[in-house]
């Protein structure tokens, strides 16, 4: 089969958003997307057929971190990968875990030769290295696998940002190096994405881009942002590395965000997102809407009983009132869950269309513009 291919369709004329189209070896993916974060093989609180009816994602993203701790490789192998383990046949992505691992694990120490940590589930003993990241993408089978980077906290000093950018460098040079002496495993191609890092300094950020550029990979990631600092900062880094980065290839933005931050992304030039916030936000009762956030669980809401989102071409969304969300958050039925994640994904999905349509259209600014401060709108 092929590697992965991108082709750039529109570049906004008053910005730098595109729209593009990725072929996989699993399909057609349009951008700019939004990726659902299926951390364990499932988008939480979501049957595969309400994934697929009700938000209709080209792709979904996995976690290596979770996936090898559980169910674990010999699993995931004898059951040959990821897209045969879920029964989804659209493509997927796997992050490294060189997040997760920062975030989630025990304990965890860091080497050249790799981070050892303690699993969050039972705290037994663990070693990550990119050799060892890369077999384990290479079982889980997704269509595009990310390098082993260290993503370091947002407020680190010049100094410890430097050498972790540098060992995140050479890890990569590693990662490369095993992925390309290893063959795709299920017979469709994978694809390894390298990670931009260097926190919030100018000359780190402009000297890993041109690190990852030289790779010649199918596609880059900008990493190490939306992890504390300020929002014009995470921009402003955005916009460099959007301007450093190959034209022709996609440019994924790992982690962000809320449905303004998509937007000035993609205004940017970033094609391709995914975060945990439509998913983990929408189970805490957070809703983002095309007329605004609501906090289904405020009193407010218990006699509304107009749809939730009457402005979303989704089912799930015209089908149930405010009222009975409220009602079923309030229950603590589980049914809640499934709504609000439905409505929250559909929305960003139905986004990042809306983003494509209007850069095909040549209006996209004035939309974005227009459509930031109703999005962010606290109802
Ligand atoms: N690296 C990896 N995954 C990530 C990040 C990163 O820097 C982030 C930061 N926003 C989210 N997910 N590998």
């Amino acid at each position: 089969m092929a590697a992965l291919s991108f082709q750039l369709h529109q570049t906004d004329a008053q910005s730098a958003a595109r729209a593009g189209t990725i072929t996989t070896d699993h399909g057609v993916i349009e951008t700019p997307i939004f990726m659902p974060v299926g951390t364990v093989g499932s988008v939480k609180a979501l049957s595969q057929q309400q994934l697929k009816t009700e938000v209709d994602p080209r792709i979904i993203l996995g976690n290596t971190y979770h996936l090898y701790l559980r169910p674990g490789m010999e699993t995931m192998e004898a059951a040959g990968g990821l897209h045969q383990f879920i029964n989804w046949d659209r493509p997927m992505l796997t992050d490294s875990g060189g997040y997760q691992v920062f975030s989630l694990a025990a304990n965890r120490k860091i080497t050249e030769e790799g981070v050892t940590f303690r699993s969050h589930i039972d705290g037994s003993k663990h070693l990550f290295t990119p050799e060892s990241v890369m077999d384990v993408e290479r079982t889980i089978g997704a269509d595009i696998m990310m390098a082993f980077d260290e993503c370091p906290p947002a407020n680190c000093e010049y100094r410890y940002a430097l050498d972790s950018m540098n060992r995140t460098h050479r890890w990569l040079d590693r990662c490369f190096a095993r992925f390309n002496d290893t063959p795709d495993k299920y017979g469709h191609t994978q694809n390894l994405f390298p990670i931009v890092q260097g926190a919030v300094f100018h000359d780190l950020r402009n000297a890993s881009c041109d690190y990852i550029a030289a790779k010649g990979a199918t596609g880059n990631a900008i990493g190490g942002l939306s992890v504390g600092e300020p929002e014009a900062v995470m921009y402003e880094i955005a916009a460099l590395c959007c301007e450093r980065l190959p034209k022709d290839k996609p440019r994924y933005l790992m982690g962000v965000g809320t449905p303004w931050n998509i937007l000035e992304n993609i205004a940017l030039g970033v094609d391709m997102f995914d975060c945990v916030m439509p998913t983990r936000n929408g189970r805490n009762a957070m809703l983002f809407t095309t007329r605004g956030v609501i906090n289904i669980d405020n009193k407010k809401w218990e006699r509304d009983f107009s749809p939730i989102d009457p402005g979303l071409d989704c089912e799930t969304s015209q089908y149930y009132t405010k009222a009975y969300l409220r009602h079923l958050f309030k229950a603590g039925e589980y049914l809640a869950l499934t709504i609000a994640s439905i409505q929250n994904l559909a929305f960003y999905l139905w986004l990042v269309r809306e983003a494509r349509k209007h850069i095909l259209a040549g209006d996209f600014l004035s939309w974005k513009n227009e459509l930031v401060p109703v999005l962010k709108t606290r109802l």
